[in-house]
């Protein structure tokens, strides 16, 4: 397993429509895609800077991950995603060499990628997703 790039950076925020204010005036990126993401209980927000995507997340409920984020460190970066080329395997390799999984099985997340999350008390503090198409 070899990230190929950073695919995205997750960034929490209140309101989707007050943070995009600052993405598309003061850095002048556009704003390409709203989605809701059910199962993860948020609302996101992606931007393009090169091969690399900002996706604001929006809580839709307050068991939502990012509303408990919020409630304890405030808006923020929330999450770095990397490009992988399969994300079971990836997950698979993390948790050989020790590394502790929220997912042990990809799942589907926002843009249809296939996506799995390790564990933050297991990677300095960075909460960290993997994804591939
Ligand atoms: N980055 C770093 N640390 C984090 C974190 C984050 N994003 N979220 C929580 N933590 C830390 C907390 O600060 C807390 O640390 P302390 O015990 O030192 O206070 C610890 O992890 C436990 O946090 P918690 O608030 O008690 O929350 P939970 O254990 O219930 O959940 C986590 C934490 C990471 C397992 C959960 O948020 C999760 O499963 N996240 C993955 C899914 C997700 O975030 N989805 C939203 C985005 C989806 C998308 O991009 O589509």
């Amino acid at each position: 397993m070899k990230p190929t790039h950073i695919e995205h950076i997750g960034i929490a925020v209140n309101s989707i429509e007050e943070a995009r204010k600052y993405y598309e005036e003061v850095l002048g990126l556009e704003c390409y895609a709203i989605e809701e993401v059910e199962d993860q209980k948020v609302k996101t927000a992606f931007f393009q800077v090169g091969q690399t995507k900002i996706e604001l997340l929006e809580a839709t409920s307050e068991d939502s991950p990012v509303a408990k984020y919020i409630a304890k460190r405030g808006q923020g970066i929330h999450h770095m995603a990397f490009a992988v080329e399969d994300t079971d395997q990836a997950l698979k390799d993390a948790e050989e060499k020790g590394i502790r999984l929220i997912d042990k099985k990809s799942r589907k997340g926002a843009e249809n990628l296939n996506i799995g999350f390790l564990h933050p008390k297991s990677t300095l503090g960075v909460l960290t997703e993997f994804c591939c198409k």
